[in-house]
Formats: C-alpha cells, sequence, structure tokens
C-alpha cells in the first residue's frame, strides 16, 4: 500500500533531474552576464519579456535570465510536474500531507455554482452560506441596526486574533483603508504583550466596542488570553452584565465547542473549514472585519480578484502565467545564484503591511528542511522576504541593495493611479519606482563616475556595480479587486515554489516547539515556590533572574 506522501511525491529527487542539472550548467555560463549587455543585445528585451494577464502586469525583463533560462525554469516546472500538483490541489485532493488536509483557498473564493468536493460535499456551498450570513451581519453592524448591551450603535471594532487569523485583516484593512467606513474605527489585538490591548481599548467606550474574536482552534494562547482580557475589560465597563457579551462578541472559528464554551452564542460564529490554512484564511470568515470595513460588496469585490488569478494560475501555460513566472525566477536566484533573501517594495502607502503579511504567507509556507516523504533536503528553500513601502525604503536599506555585496532579488508594486491624487505626488513616486530598477539594474561604471569629475580616490566609493536583478508588478489602481490578485498571486508563486522543492508549503511544525516550551514555562514562572528547573543552565538561570526581579 503506497502512503499519501508517496502518492504526491515525484519520482525523481530535484537535484537529480534534467533541467536542474542543465540549469547548473547554464548558469555557470550566463550568471554573471551584465543586464546592460543583456539589453544591448536584445533592443526588445523590455517590451518582450513580459506578461500581462487579469490587470497585472509584469516586466520581468530586468532579470539575470536569457529565453533559455526561462525555457529552463519551465521544463523544471514540468519534470516537478506542477501542473498535476495544480490540479491536485484545485481538486480537492489532500495534499497538506502531514496533516492529511485539502488546500482549498480556491474554494473560498469560486463563484456561486461552482462545485469543489471535499469527502464527499460540494464546499463551494457552504462558503457562500458563511459569505451570506456575513454579509448579513456586516451590513446590520454598519447600518448601526445591531444595537450594543446598552443601545448604542457599534463604533468600534477590534480584532483578536493572531498569526493567519490577524495578519491578513491588518494588511487587507490598510491596504482598503480608502475603501472602508470612516464612522467605524477598527483594532487588531495580536501579540499576548498586555501593551497590545492595552493600547487597542484606549479612550474606548465598552457600550460602543464589538470584539470579533479570530481563531481557527479557538485554543490559541495569545488569542485567548486577549479574548478573556476584553471580556473582563467590557464587563467591567458594561456593570459585570452578563448578557451584554452576546452583543459585543462575535466568533471566527472552526471550533464551535471552545466558541459555546467562551460564552459567545453561536449564533454570532462565523466557520471556516480545517482546508483554510491560517495564512491562506484572509478571504475566509476571518476577514469579517475586512468586509465590517469595506462592506460585503467590496469584500465579493476582492474574491472576484482572487478568482480571476486562480483560473489565470490554473489554466494559462507556464511561459505567460504569472505566479509561475514569479516562482520560477525566485527558484532561479535561491537555487543557482544563493540568493537568500527577496524584497518587497510595494509602492504605495496603503500596502504599508503588505511585505509583513508576505513574511508568514512565504517563509511559514516554504520554510520546511524535508521533503515530502520526510527526505533532508540538499537544497536550499524558502528565502527570506523582506520590504517596506517605497519611497521609504530608499533613504535606508536599500544602500545594501545598490552596493552591497549580497544580491537581493527585489519585486516593485506600483499602480498606475493613486488612489489620493495630489498635485505632483504619483508622477513622482512612479518616477522613483521606474529609476530605482533602472539604477539597480544597469548602475554606474567607474567611466562614468569619472566622466562626472570624481576625483579618483572617491570612484570606487561612487561606483554601482549594478545587475541587481527586479521584477515590477504594475496594475491600475489599488481596490478591493486589485488586492485580490496581488495576494492570490503570491500565493500560487509560493505553491509553484515548493512544488518544486517537493515540501509540503501547508504545515507549519516548526512553531509548535516554542509553544510547548511556553506551556512548561508558565507555571515554572508563576509558582509561588521555588520550582525545581530542569532546562539547560542558561534557561533556568533566565527564569530564576526573572522570578527574583518580579518579587
Ligand atoms: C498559519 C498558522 C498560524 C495560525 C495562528 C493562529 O498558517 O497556522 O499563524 O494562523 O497560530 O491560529 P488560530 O487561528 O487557531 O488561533
Amino acid at each position: 500500500m503506497t502512503t499519501q506522501a508517496q502518492t504526491t511525491q515525484v519520482s525523481e529527487p530535484l537535484t537529480k533531474r534534467t533541467a536542474w542539472n542543465k540549469l547548473q550548467t547554464h548558469h555557470k555560463e550566463i550568471g554573471e552576464v551584465h543586464l546592460r549587455n543583456l539589453f544591448a543585445d536584445d533592443p526588445q528585451r523590455g517590451e518582450r519579456m513580459t506578461v500581462e494577464a487579469e490587470g497585472i502586469f509584469l516586466d520581468y525583463s530586468k532579470n539575470r535570465i536569457t529565453n533559455e533560462t526561462v525555457q529552463l525554469l519551465i521544463k523544471l516546472a514540468e519534470e516537478s510536474e506542477l501542473r498535476s500538483r495544480i490540479d491536485a490541489m484545485f481538486r480537492g485532493d489532500k495534499i497538506n500531507v502531514t496533516e492529511k488536509r485539502a488546500v482549498l483557498h480556491v474554494a473560498l473564493r469560486a463563484p456561486q455554482g461552482a462545485s469543489i468536493t471535499v469527502d464527499g460535499e460540494n464546499v463551494v456551498q457552504e462558503v457562500h452560506a458563511v459569505l451570506d450570513k456575513m454579509a448579513d451581519f456586516s451590513n446590520r453592524i454598519r447600518s448601526g441596526e445591531w444595537k450594543g448591551f446598552t443601545g448604542k450603535p457599534i463604533h468600534n471594532v477590534i480584532n483578536v486574533g493572531i498569526g493567519g487569523s490577524d495578519l491578513g485583516p491588518v494588511m487587507a484593512y490598510e491596504a482598503l483603508k480608502h475603501y472602508s467606513d470612516r464612522k467605524l474605527t477598527f483594532q487588531f489585538v495580536s501579540n499576548v504583550d498586555g501593551t497590545d490591548f492595552a493600547e487597542a481599548v484606549h479612550s474606548l467606550d465598552p457600550a460602543e466596542t464589538l470584539f470579533i474574536i479570530s481563531s481557527k482552534t479557538f485554543t490559541t494562547l495569545e488569542t485567548m488570553t486577549n479574548a478573556h482580557s476584553a471580556r473582563a475589560w467590557l464587563l467591567a465597563g458594561l456593570g459585570g452584565e452578563e448578557k451584554s457579551i452576546a452583543k459585543h462578541f462575535v466568533a471566527v472559528s472552526t471550533n464551535a465547542t471552545e466558541v459555546a464554551k467562551f460564552g459567545i452564542d453561536t449564533a454570532n460564529m462565523f466557520g471556516f473549514w480545517d482546508w483554510v490554512g491560517g495564512r491562506y484564511s484572509m478571504d475566509s470568515a476571518i476577514g469579517l472585519s475586512t468586509m465590517l470595513a469595506i462592506g460585503p460588496e467590496h469584500f465579493r469585490a476582492m474574491l472576484d480578484g482572487f478568482h480571476q488569478i486562480d483560473e489565470h494560475f490554473r489554466t494559462a501555460p507556464f511561459d505567460r502565467n504569472l505566479p509561475v513566472l514569479l516562482g520560477l525566477l525566485a527558484i532561479w536566484y535561491n537555487n543557482f545564484f544563493g540568493a537568500q533573501t527577496v524584497a518587497v517594495l510595494p509602492y504605495e502607502q496603503y500596502l504599508k503591511r503588505f511585505p509583513a503579511y508576505l513574511q508568514q504567507l512565504t517563509m511559514e509556507s516554504n520554510g520546511k528542511h524535508v521533503t515530502l516523504d520526510g527526505t533532508r533536503v540538499n537544497y536550499a528553500t524558502g528565502p527570506i522576504y523582506w520590504g517596506e513601502p517605497g519611497t521609504n525604503g530608499q533613504h535606508s536599506f536599500y544602500q545594501l541593495i545598490h552596493q552591497g555585496t549580497r544580491l537581493i532579488p527585489c519585486d516593485f508594486i506600483a499602480f498606475d493611479k493613486a488612489l489620493n491624487p495630489l498635485g505632483r505626488h504619483h508622477d513622482m513616486l512612479l518616477a522613483n519606482v521606474f529609476a530605482q530598477t533602472e539604477a539597480l539594474a544597469f548602475g554606474k561604471t567607474p567611466e562614468q563616475v569619472k566622466a562626472e569629475g570624481t576625483p579618483d580616490w572617491l570612484v570606487p566609493h561612487r561606483v554601482f556595480e549594478g545587475n541587481r536583478p527586479s521584477n515590477t508588478i504594475l496594475a491600475d489602481k489599488l481596490t478591493p479587486q486589485t488586492l485580490g490578485k496581488l495576494v492570490a498571486l503570491y500565493e500560487h508563486s509560493v505553491f509553484t515554489q515548493g512544488a518544486i522543492w517537493q515540501i509540503n508549503s501547508f504545515d507549519q511544525w516548526g512553531v509548535e516547539l516554542g509553544k510547548a516550551l511556553a506551556q512548561r514555562i508558565i507555571p515554572e514562572i508563576e509558582s509561588a515556590t521555588e520550582p525545581p528547573l530542569t532546562h539547560d543552565s542558561s534557561t533556568n538561570n533566565l527564569i530564576r533572574r526573572y522570578r527574583g526581579a518580579k518579587g
């Protein structure tokens, strides 16, 4: 009998595949060729190496690649059975083998009438039933029809959640603030550090405040600790009336039993399913705060954006497939140039939390050291993703990207239209995007520096070697639909990379050990009597020191 892991594993180990070996040879040949030469040799390169689909334009010409590189990378994708892996995900196969779960965030944005079955059930119907329930609730809050315990309408919404139950909602709220109802305020409490909660509720009136407790499991330490503090704060503000909970708390979870135990009426619970991974859940009920902010119609537009890219990913040939190309380019730098990081640089202030969101999506998904069948990999997997919105980054860390010793491929993201047109601001913003990609690619030679009259001793300091690769991703305007497209683009790029590396992009065992150790240390810290400590000498000493300090 074959196991689930064996059936999803392609036969040839990655480093034994023909395309992998050809890419290694090819890298030796063209790895050091300068973008200056690649562009000089092919005047059409900047127009040719572009793809436009579903309103997203990708210019990938400023990468250290030739036509052959793209062909070989696509060959690698084919040898890695990427197409059948994609089909398996969309079909609802249990491709998250270590948790024996389907991976169906694509079902969250499937249109009404579509059919995707998990264990014989068409999940699309359930998805739309929850969306309708969310829409009804959002309309009641937004119109003021839903009243708090004392009869006041809700003005403040606080999402309590962490990780996948926080980063998507925060990012989407910030990204779509332009479309949000400014009568409502939104806060996001995630950290178990009491400051997070204290600052969020500072100067809020409990009578006008709604808590959304967002937790797939409803057992997460941070979220449950914050939820209990929220409960205590609300009760203290509303005369200790237990009945007030029903008017000021709703839950987003898969765990009805724990929700009821906490005291939230399960009629006010919005469900999702075990086939939605936390970091892939911002378009499920976990996005309730997003829907409250922007309204159901905009939320549905966001889902439509996701769906358009899902269909593109599922059907477009690899050489015209945006997420596949982005994923393959990431492989090229990660595995053949040894690049350790990727910078994501949105030139759109509303996307200020997008890099933080992507950090979880990319690194929790692809930060893995074994393949699907448990074999230790002998190649690098997920790179470190990081970034900040432009132009701010230009005045800080871009120095290292331009002149440091590390190769940092960059994704520049920008929009043709400003949401807040203001004089010449947008032209200046976009000029900076184009200038940065140009400077990174082409740099400035010693001859050019000298010709500017620079004294010889200063020349090396002012030289830009160039040959720094970047992608430029352009869309018309940041809308709910565009945000859905962008997130789906990265989700499927992550999938592409994970498929090539033969890893499980959908589990996250790496976060478990620290959680378990914290559970062991909490009673040791809180014990009234000196506890016997059996950790290593450093951990023992730190615990003792802290116990002493807190008295
Ligand atoms: C994401 C992870 C993780 C998860 C949080 C919160 O993919 O699974 O970040 O979202 O640990 O979990 P709960 O939603 O269960 O509280």
